[in-house]
């Protein structure tokens, strides 16, 4: 691990497309999942249309950035061609990035998938293995893209099988810190990355509820903190609900996570989540929402 400037200040804000998204109340990242086979339930692949409505409704719901996804992450799933991918999502990149510029995020680990969202408007790379891949941090970086970079022990077909830590929030802030310093040598601008800890990509129970408990440690790496735990199955297995009724225990996570750190939370339930937040922020001292 390199060495991590513990004291440096939390980031204000982030800059996605030609905005600086201001961080003192938390931002909402919407999900369109362009799948067939998305672990919670809503994937809507062949359906371009319904994607694009879902993503309209989202942004007036209260996001601030749409996220889409043509490929299935959940423990287990099996991977699809960049051709697959391409044609799942492109077509509501475009109409999205024309809909709400700049607030387009595509969720693919591929650099092929992403360049082509790029040229189709996005602004976000979203990536669950962190730009690993050293094209992935070359695309970005010539197109001016903010990312988040998300940790994950392992690959999804195998990643839920006992993964172990000796100190789990310790070792995502390392890997993490890793990553951000890749992306930074690649020539992506350091206002333009976020982190996300990547709840359920290679972790128990008791990982994922760690990593919220301890949340604010990973403050030291001076990155916005994005975090996923929306109808995630730690949820399921706590509560006992399946994915489609895991709405209020995604709430009171999203709403624990945004008080121990969390700056943008990444939802299937934009609507209820903004609605949550807007109590909620102000009771845990991340104030009310500007615009800019
Ligand atoms: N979780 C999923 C996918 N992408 N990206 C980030 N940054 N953080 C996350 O926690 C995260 C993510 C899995 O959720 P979902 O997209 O709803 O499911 P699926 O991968 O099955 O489509």
């Amino acid at each position: 691990m390199r060495a991590m400037g513990p004291s440096r200040r939390p980031a204000p804000s982030v800059t996605v497309g030609t905005c600086r998204l201001r961080l003192d109340a938390p931002r909402i990242i919407g999900i369109v999942n362009v799948t067939p086979d998305s672990f919670s339930g809503d994937g809507i692949a062949d359906d371009a249309e319904a994607a694009i409505s879902r993503g309209k409704a989202m942004f007036s719901d209260g996001a601030d950035i749409v996220d889409i996804g043509g490929e299935s992450t959940r423990p287990g799933a099996d991977p699809v061609s960049v051709e697959t991918e391409v044609s799942r999502t492109i077509g509501v990149v475009e109409a999205l990035s024309a809909h709400r510029p700049g607030r387009v995020s595509i969720d693919t680990y591929k650099p092929d998938v992403a360049e082509r969202a790029l040229f189709g408007g996005a602004s976000v790379i979203n990536d669950v293995t962190g730009l690993r891949d050293p094209r992935m941090r070359e695309v970005a970086a010539e197109h001016g893209a903010s990312v988040i970079i998300m940790h994950m022990k392992g690959e999804p077909r195998t990643m839920q099988k006992s993964p172990r830590y000796e100190d789990v929030v310790a070792e995502v802030a390392a890997f993490l810190q890793d990553r951000v310093s890749d992306a930074e040598d690649a020539g992506i601008r350091p206002d333009r990355i976020m982190v996300d800890p990547g709840i359920g990509f290679g972790k128990t129970v008791d990982h994922n509820l760690e990593i919220i408990d301890r949340l604010s440690e990973l403050k030291a790496l001076g990155k916005p903190i994005v975090i996923g735990v929306s109808r995630k199955s730690f949820i399921g297995k706590i509560s006992g609900l399946p994915p489609e009724e895991r709405l209020e225990g995604s709430l009171a996570a999203a709403v624990l996570a945004v008080r121990n750190g969390a700056d943008i939370v990444r939802v299937h339930d934009v609507r209820e989540t903004a609605r949550a937040f807007r109590v909620a922020a102000p009771l845990v001292g991340r104030g009310r929402r500007q615009e800019g």
